[in-house]
Protein backbone atom coordinates (compact mmCIF):
# COMPACT_ATOMS: atom_id res chain seq x y z
CA UNK A 1 0.00 0.00 0.00
CA UNK A 2 1.68 3.33 -0.36
CA UNK A 3 2.60 5.70 1.84
CA UNK A 4 -0.04 9.27 2.47
CA UNK A 5 1.27 12.10 1.32
CA UNK A 6 2.10 15.11 3.78
CA UNK A 7 3.87 18.72 2.73
CA UNK A 8 6.46 19.84 5.44
CA UNK A 9 6.81 23.80 4.83
CA UNK A 10 9.82 24.72 6.61
CA UNK A 11 13.22 22.84 7.35
CA UNK A 12 12.89 21.00 10.39
CA UNK A 13 14.96 18.14 12.50
CA UNK A 14 16.31 15.44 9.97
CA UNK A 15 15.85 13.22 12.50
CA UNK A 16 11.88 14.28 12.68
CA UNK A 17 11.84 14.12 8.98
CA UNK A 18 12.89 10.42 9.57
CA UNK A 19 10.45 9.63 11.67
CA UNK A 20 7.64 10.91 9.16
CA UNK A 21 9.35 9.20 6.37
CA UNK A 22 8.51 6.14 7.93
CA UNK A 23 5.49 6.73 7.41
CA UNK A 24 4.59 8.81 4.99
CA UNK A 25 5.74 10.32 1.34
CA UNK A 26 7.41 14.03 2.39
CA UNK A 27 7.79 16.75 0.44
CA UNK A 28 9.41 19.47 2.61
CA UNK A 29 10.82 22.92 1.78
CA UNK A 30 14.55 22.92 2.17
CA UNK A 31 15.03 26.83 1.34
CA UNK A 32 14.85 29.61 4.04
CA UNK A 33 12.40 31.42 2.75
CA UNK A 34 8.79 30.75 3.49
CA UNK A 35 6.51 29.67 1.37
CA UNK A 36 4.07 32.30 -0.46
CA UNK A 37 0.31 31.79 -0.03
CA UNK A 38 0.24 30.22 -4.01
CA UNK A 39 3.48 28.37 -3.46
CA UNK A 40 1.64 26.75 -0.75
CA UNK A 41 -0.99 26.05 -1.95
CA UNK A 42 0.56 24.82 -5.20
CA UNK A 43 2.59 22.37 -3.01
CA UNK A 44 -0.51 21.39 -0.71
CA UNK A 45 -1.80 19.95 -3.65
CA UNK A 46 -2.53 16.04 -3.33
CA UNK A 47 -1.55 15.98 0.23
CA UNK A 48 -3.22 14.41 3.04
CA UNK A 49 -1.61 16.12 6.09
CA UNK A 50 0.85 19.30 6.68
CA UNK A 51 3.25 20.32 9.28
CA UNK A 52 3.28 24.32 9.14
CA UNK A 53 5.51 26.28 11.59
CA UNK A 54 2.90 29.35 12.54
CA UNK A 55 3.65 31.29 9.41
CA UNK A 56 1.94 29.57 7.00
CA UNK A 57 -1.91 30.50 6.49
CA UNK A 58 -4.43 27.88 6.86
CA UNK A 59 -7.17 29.64 5.52
CA UNK A 60 -10.46 28.51 3.69
CA UNK A 61 -9.22 29.43 0.07
CA UNK A 62 -6.35 26.92 0.69
CA UNK A 63 -9.23 24.27 2.13
CA UNK A 64 -11.07 24.67 -0.84
CA UNK A 65 -8.43 24.25 -3.28
CA UNK A 66 -7.06 21.11 -0.96
CA UNK A 67 -10.38 18.77 -0.86
CA UNK A 68 -7.82 15.92 0.25
CA UNK A 69 -6.14 17.68 3.03
CA UNK A 70 -7.38 16.00 6.73
CA UNK A 71 -5.01 17.69 9.14
CA UNK A 72 -2.63 20.50 9.64
CA UNK A 73 -0.21 20.18 12.70
CA UNK A 74 1.40 23.91 14.07
CA UNK A 75 5.22 23.34 15.00
CA UNK A 76 4.14 26.77 17.26
CA UNK A 77 1.87 26.97 20.68
CA UNK A 78 0.21 29.67 19.01
CA UNK A 79 -2.35 28.79 16.05
CA UNK A 80 -2.95 32.22 14.65
CA UNK A 81 -2.12 31.18 11.40
CA UNK A 82 -5.12 28.84 11.48
CA UNK A 83 -8.77 29.67 10.50
CA UNK A 84 -9.89 26.85 13.15
CA UNK A 85 -13.67 27.34 12.39
CA UNK A 86 -13.17 27.20 8.51
CA UNK A 87 -10.78 24.13 9.49
CA UNK A 88 -13.26 22.68 11.59
CA UNK A 89 -16.53 23.13 8.82
CA UNK A 90 -14.22 21.57 6.18
CA UNK A 91 -13.59 18.76 8.54
CA UNK A 92 -9.92 19.07 8.33
CA UNK A 93 -7.85 18.90 11.89
CA UNK A 94 -6.02 21.49 13.46
CA UNK A 95 -3.53 20.89 16.27
CA UNK A 96 -0.86 22.73 17.97
CA UNK A 97 2.48 21.97 20.10
CA UNK A 98 0.94 23.19 24.18
CA UNK A 99 3.38 22.21 26.99
CA UNK A 100 6.39 21.27 25.56
CA UNK A 101 7.67 24.95 24.97
CA UNK A 102 6.03 26.54 28.13
CA UNK A 103 9.03 26.35 30.68
CA UNK A 104 12.07 27.41 27.95
CA UNK A 105 9.73 30.20 26.70
CA UNK A 106 8.79 31.65 30.34
CA UNK A 107 12.71 30.93 30.69
CA UNK A 108 13.16 33.69 27.66
CA UNK A 109 10.21 36.07 28.64
CA UNK A 110 12.33 36.13 32.14
CA UNK A 111 15.56 36.68 30.03
CA UNK A 112 14.02 40.02 28.32
CA UNK A 113 12.55 41.10 31.29
CA UNK A 114 16.16 40.97 32.83
CA UNK A 115 17.78 42.59 29.86
CA UNK A 116 15.41 45.32 29.32
CA UNK A 117 15.17 46.32 33.21
CA UNK A 118 19.46 46.00 33.26
CA UNK A 119 19.58 47.89 30.02
CA UNK A 120 21.87 44.65 28.94
CA UNK A 121 21.93 45.21 25.32
CA UNK A 122 22.39 49.43 25.40
CA UNK A 123 25.62 49.04 27.54
CA UNK A 124 26.88 46.25 25.45
CA UNK A 125 26.69 48.15 22.51
CA UNK A 126 28.18 51.27 24.11
CA UNK A 127 31.19 48.95 25.42
CA UNK A 128 31.44 47.76 21.75
CA UNK A 129 31.80 51.30 20.62
CA UNK A 130 34.46 51.85 22.92
CA UNK A 131 32.55 54.18 24.64
CA UNK A 132 33.24 53.21 28.31
CA UNK A 133 35.91 55.28 29.64
CA UNK A 134 35.40 56.03 33.35
CA UNK A 135 33.24 54.83 35.67
CA UNK A 136 29.93 57.24 37.10
CA UNK A 137 27.34 56.76 39.97
CA UNK A 138 23.95 56.22 37.46
CA UNK A 139 25.88 55.14 34.06
CA UNK A 140 23.44 52.17 33.03
CA UNK A 141 21.17 52.68 35.94
CA UNK A 142 18.35 50.20 35.41
CA UNK A 143 15.22 49.47 36.98
CA UNK A 144 15.26 46.94 39.87
CA UNK A 145 13.57 43.52 39.10
CA UNK A 146 13.70 42.05 42.78
CA UNK A 147 10.73 43.06 44.95
CA UNK A 148 9.36 45.24 42.01
CA UNK A 149 5.58 44.71 41.00
CA UNK A 150 5.05 42.46 37.78
CA UNK A 151 1.95 42.71 35.86
CA UNK A 152 1.19 39.65 33.26
CA UNK A 153 -1.17 40.45 30.51
CA UNK A 154 -2.17 36.77 29.51
CA UNK A 155 -2.24 34.35 32.52
CA UNK A 156 -1.93 31.08 30.37
CA UNK A 157 0.57 28.15 31.45
CA UNK A 158 3.33 30.23 30.12
CA UNK A 159 2.12 33.65 31.82
CA UNK A 160 1.61 31.24 35.41
CA UNK A 161 5.60 30.41 34.46
CA UNK A 162 6.49 33.67 34.33
CA UNK A 163 4.79 34.43 37.58
CA UNK A 164 6.22 32.00 39.51
CA UNK A 165 9.78 32.89 38.16
CA UNK A 166 8.83 36.28 39.27
CA UNK A 167 7.02 35.20 42.80
CA UNK A 168 9.22 32.35 43.79
CA UNK A 169 12.69 33.36 42.61
CA UNK A 170 12.51 37.25 42.48
CA UNK A 171 9.94 38.23 45.42
CA UNK A 172 8.20 40.20 43.13
CA UNK A 173 4.68 41.43 44.01
CA UNK A 174 2.75 39.54 40.56
CA UNK A 175 -0.67 41.04 39.23
CA UNK A 176 -2.30 39.57 36.33
CA UNK A 177 -5.33 40.24 34.02
CA UNK A 178 -6.51 37.43 32.05
CA UNK A 179 -9.83 36.87 29.88
CA UNK A 180 -11.36 34.54 33.12
CA UNK A 181 -9.67 34.34 36.58
CA UNK A 182 -7.23 32.01 37.52
CA UNK A 183 -8.80 28.92 39.99
CA UNK A 184 -7.77 29.85 43.78
CA UNK A 185 -5.31 26.75 44.04
CA UNK A 186 -3.63 28.37 40.64
CA UNK A 187 -3.61 31.77 42.18
CA UNK A 188 -1.91 30.78 45.40
CA UNK A 189 0.39 28.97 43.38
CA UNK A 190 1.53 31.95 41.42
CA UNK A 191 1.53 34.27 44.46
CA UNK A 192 -0.66 36.54 41.66
CA UNK A 193 -3.67 38.66 42.44
CA UNK A 194 -5.82 39.48 39.29
CA UNK A 195 -6.91 42.82 38.61
CA UNK A 196 -8.13 44.72 35.97
CA UNK A 197 -5.88 45.90 32.41
CA UNK A 198 -6.35 49.82 33.75
CA UNK A 199 -4.99 48.48 37.43
CA UNK A 200 -1.84 46.44 36.17
CA UNK A 201 -0.99 49.11 33.53
CA UNK A 202 -0.62 51.75 35.89
CA UNK A 203 0.65 49.65 38.81
CA UNK A 204 2.93 47.40 37.81
CA UNK A 205 6.93 48.34 37.53
CA UNK A 206 6.86 45.60 34.37
CA UNK A 207 4.29 44.24 32.22
CA UNK A 208 4.72 41.22 30.47
CA UNK A 209 2.26 40.51 27.56
CA UNK A 210 1.58 36.56 27.01
CA UNK A 211 -2.18 36.96 25.44
CA UNK A 212 -2.74 34.65 22.17
CA UNK A 213 -3.57 36.93 18.98
CA UNK A 214 -6.99 37.48 17.84
CA UNK A 215 -9.17 40.59 16.46
CA UNK A 216 -10.04 41.27 20.47
CA UNK A 217 -6.30 40.94 21.27
CA UNK A 218 -5.09 43.09 18.30
CA UNK A 219 -3.31 46.15 19.90
CA UNK A 220 -3.87 45.03 23.18
CA UNK A 221 -0.82 47.86 24.24
CA UNK A 222 -1.50 51.31 21.66
CA UNK A 223 -0.66 54.71 22.64
CA UNK A 224 -4.09 55.28 25.22
CA UNK A 225 -2.48 52.07 27.30
CA UNK A 226 1.03 53.36 27.47
CA UNK A 227 0.29 56.45 28.25
CA UNK A 228 -1.48 54.88 31.43
CA UNK A 229 1.77 52.88 32.21
CA UNK A 230 4.61 54.48 34.75
CA UNK A 231 7.36 56.75 33.24
CA UNK A 232 9.63 54.18 34.83
CA UNK A 233 7.86 51.21 33.63
CA UNK A 234 9.32 48.16 31.06
CA UNK A 235 6.75 46.39 28.74
CA UNK A 236 7.68 42.99 27.11
CA UNK A 237 5.93 41.14 24.31
CA UNK A 238 6.88 37.54 23.94
CA UNK A 239 2.93 36.98 22.52
CA UNK A 240 2.96 37.82 19.15
CA UNK A 241 2.97 40.97 16.71
CA UNK A 242 0.11 42.78 16.91
CA UNK A 243 -0.38 42.87 20.36
CA UNK A 244 1.41 45.67 20.36
CA UNK A 245 0.77 48.45 18.38
CA UNK A 246 4.78 49.16 17.57
CA UNK A 247 4.72 52.48 15.99
CA UNK A 248 3.16 54.17 19.27
CA UNK A 249 5.25 51.57 21.40
CA UNK A 250 8.16 53.37 19.64
CA UNK A 251 6.57 57.20 19.82
CA UNK A 252 6.60 56.50 23.68
CA UNK A 253 9.95 55.14 24.08
CA UNK A 254 11.25 57.93 21.92
CA UNK A 255 9.27 60.16 24.56
CA UNK A 256 10.50 58.56 27.49
CA UNK A 257 6.67 58.38 28.16
CA UNK A 258 7.77 54.55 29.17
CA UNK A 259 11.42 53.65 30.60
CA UNK A 260 12.17 50.80 28.32
CA UNK A 261 11.15 47.37 26.49
CA UNK A 262 12.00 44.17 25.36
CA UNK A 263 9.69 43.09 22.27
CA UNK A 264 10.21 39.10 20.64
CA UNK A 265 7.52 39.42 18.31
CA UNK A 266 6.67 42.01 15.93
CA UNK A 267 3.39 43.11 13.49
CA UNK A 268 4.44 41.87 10.00
CA UNK A 269 7.44 39.77 11.31
CA UNK A 270 10.33 39.25 10.19
CA UNK A 271 10.05 42.90 9.26
CA UNK A 272 10.53 45.12 12.47
CA UNK A 273 9.07 49.07 12.44
CA UNK A 274 11.71 51.01 11.06
CA UNK A 275 11.06 53.38 14.33
CA UNK A 276 11.72 50.94 17.03
CA UNK A 277 15.21 50.43 15.28
CA UNK A 278 15.60 53.89 15.74
CA UNK A 279 14.87 53.48 19.65
CA UNK A 280 17.92 52.87 22.24
CA UNK A 281 15.81 51.41 25.39
CA UNK A 282 14.38 48.61 23.48
CA UNK A 283 15.78 45.08 23.11
CA UNK A 284 14.38 43.15 19.83
CA UNK A 285 15.12 39.97 19.24
CA UNK A 286 13.93 37.66 16.44
CA UNK A 287 11.08 35.77 17.91
CA UNK A 288 13.37 33.16 19.57
CA UNK A 289 11.77 32.51 22.72
CA UNK A 290 10.91 29.20 22.24
CA UNK A 291 14.62 28.43 20.49
CA UNK A 292 16.87 25.87 22.54
CA UNK A 293 17.74 23.00 20.45
CA UNK A 294 15.89 20.49 22.98
CA UNK A 295 12.88 22.62 22.95
CA UNK A 296 12.47 22.80 19.05
CA UNK A 297 12.93 19.36 18.79
CA UNK A 298 10.05 18.49 21.03
CA UNK A 299 7.96 21.06 19.21
CA UNK A 300 8.65 19.48 15.88
CA UNK A 301 8.47 15.94 17.61
CA UNK A 302 4.91 16.83 18.48
CA UNK A 303 3.82 18.60 15.71
CA UNK A 304 5.21 15.11 13.40
CA UNK A 305 3.54 12.57 16.45
CA UNK A 306 -0.01 14.71 15.72
CA UNK A 307 0.27 13.51 11.68
CA UNK A 308 1.75 10.15 12.61
CA UNK A 309 -1.17 9.46 15.70
CA UNK A 310 -4.47 11.07 13.33
CA UNK A 311 -3.20 8.73 10.22
CA UNK A 312 -1.97 5.35 12.56
CA UNK A 313 -4.34 5.42 15.31
CA UNK A 314 -7.34 8.08 13.86
CA UNK A 315 -6.78 9.99 16.40
CA UNK A 316 -4.16 13.60 16.66
CA UNK A 317 -2.17 14.21 19.82
CA UNK A 318 -3.28 17.65 20.70
CA UNK A 319 -5.70 18.40 18.26
CA UNK A 320 -7.35 22.32 18.77
CA UNK A 321 -10.83 20.92 16.79
CA UNK A 322 -13.08 18.05 16.79
CA UNK A 323 -14.07 17.51 13.46
CA UNK A 324 -15.35 13.93 11.84
CA UNK A 325 -13.03 14.43 9.53
CA UNK A 326 -12.89 14.26 5.66
CA UNK A 327 -13.58 11.17 3.47
CA UNK A 328 -10.19 9.23 3.66
C1 LIG B 1 7.68 29.38 17.43
C2 LIG B 1 5.80 30.47 18.81
O1 LIG B 1 9.03 29.61 17.42
O2 LIG B 1 4.92 28.45 19.61
C3 LIG B 1 4.69 29.59 19.22
O3 LIG B 1 3.53 30.03 19.19
O4 LIG B 1 5.61 31.61 18.59
C4 LIG B 1 7.19 29.98 18.70
O5 LIG B 1 7.45 29.07 19.72
C5 LIG B 1 7.20 29.80 16.08
O6 LIG B 1 5.83 29.86 15.94
C6 LIG B 1 7.78 28.85 15.03
O7 LIG B 1 7.39 27.51 15.22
Amino acid sequence: MSKPSILVARAIFPEVLQSLAQVFEVESNQADEVWSAAELNRRMQGKVGALTTGSERIDAALLQANPQLRIVANMAVGFNNFDVPAMTAAGVVASNTPDVLTETTADFGFALLMATARRVTESEHFLRAGLWTKWSYDMFAGAEVHGATLGIIGMGRIGQGIARRGAHGFGMKVIYHNRSRLSAELEAECKATYVSKEELLKTADHVVLVVPYSAESHHTIGAAELAQMKPSATLVNIARGGIVDDGALAQALAAKQIAAAGIDVFEGEPSVHPDLLKVPNVVLTPHIASATIQTRRAMAQLAADNLIGFFTQGQAVTPLNTVTGRAA
